[in-house]
């Protein structure tokens, strides 16, 4: 078995190398316990690290690699516990310490195992439909909006939606489980890719609802820090004005149902699509430095604001 805690962030790893090291973090630090999120179609855990001090009062939900060919994303989202866990800088330590983390780096794991041993390319989880198709788009089968826009009724789709809102074990039982902590969750955070994008709700209408300007403001913010680094740019705008019209994804959901002040969905790089899905390994260091750059400034401006 191969600890995950001298890794470099060079490579991308296997479900079963992330979750190893998951459980090493948690053996060695009493401030990690696991958490399961839910259960995948195949019976996995989405299995997550809790970061909890004592004391914090607001959350903090991370949620991952739920397209499972967007690879970046549970590293990512890994990185930030990693961070949370090991750095000595002190405004990540305080970060740590401030809040109650909810960190789940794969939210489809049957998914990821699939692009690993069969088809990089797949998106959706793996639940047969019928004798020829498998598969529904976990980010649209959310209960908000279901089948509104931005998917397709055909099994065959990258964005089927599934037979009807949160058919799916991994949308239900995560859902599930967001909705019975969500009291005092501060933020959500859900990591795609790609693109280069803040996003947030709704992706039904470019009309701004809810905070939207609050929202648009702190994440424009955290734009400017994550660019400082590499100069990377990100652009900051609802889904249906900044990327498309798409319904049933779990920002939507958690917007929508629950009372989570800041809600936001990461594209990340590249911005190309030549390179798309494929991000070098070499990329991978430069995102998270620049990504937990961000997430210092969301939390800097969220108690500024
Ligand atoms: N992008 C997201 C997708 O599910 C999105 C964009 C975010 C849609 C939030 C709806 C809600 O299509 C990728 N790359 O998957
Ligand atoms: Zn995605």
């Amino acid at each position: 078995r191969r600890n995950l805690r001298s890794m470099t962030w060079n490579a991308y790893y296997t479900l079963d190398d992330i979750y190893s090291w998951m459980e090493d973090l948690i053996s060695s630090y009493p401030e990690a316990t696991e958490i399961i999120g839910g259960i995948s179609y195949e019976g996995r855990p989405i299995k997550g690290i809790r970061i909890y001090h004592g004391r914090a009062n607001k959350k903090i939900f991370l949620e991952g690699g739920i397209h499972s060919r967007e690879w970046i994303s549970p590293a990512t989202v890994a990185y930030i516990a990693n961070e949370l866990l090991t750095s000595p800088i002190d405004e990540i330590r305080d970060a740590a310490r401030e809040y109650d983390w909810y960190i789940f780096p794969v939210t489809n794991p049957d998914g990821y195992i699939w692009t690993f041993t069969n088809n990089r390319m797949w998106r959706k989880n793996r639940r047969p439909i019928n004798a020829q198709q498998t598969g529904v788009d976990l980010n649209r089968n959310w209960n908000n909006n279901w089948l509104v826009a931005g998917a397709s009724i055909d099994p065959s789709s990258d964005t089927y939606p599934g037979p009807g809102p949160f058919s799916e074990p991994e949308t239900r039982t995560l859902s599930t489980y967001i909705r019975s902590i969500s009291d005092g969750m501060e933020f959500y955070l859900s990591f795609h890719s790609y693109g280069q994008l803040l996003l947030l709700p709704f992706g039904n209408t470019t009309e701004p609802l809810a905070n939207y300007f609050e929202a648009i403001n702190i994440g424009r913010r955290a734009m400017g820090a994550l660019s400082v680094r590499y100069g990377t740019q990100y652009v900051t705008g609802n889904v249906a004005e900044a990327i498309y019209h798409a319904t049933g994804g779990s920002i939507d959901w958690v917007k929508g149902h629950l009372d989570v002040r800041l809600v936001y969905c990461y594209e990340l790089r590249p911005d190309d699509w030549r390179v798309g899905f494929i991000l070098p390994p070499d990329e991978i260091l430069p995102n998270n430095l620049e990504v937990m750059d961000s997430i210092l400034e969301l939390i800097y401006m969220s108690k500024r604001i």
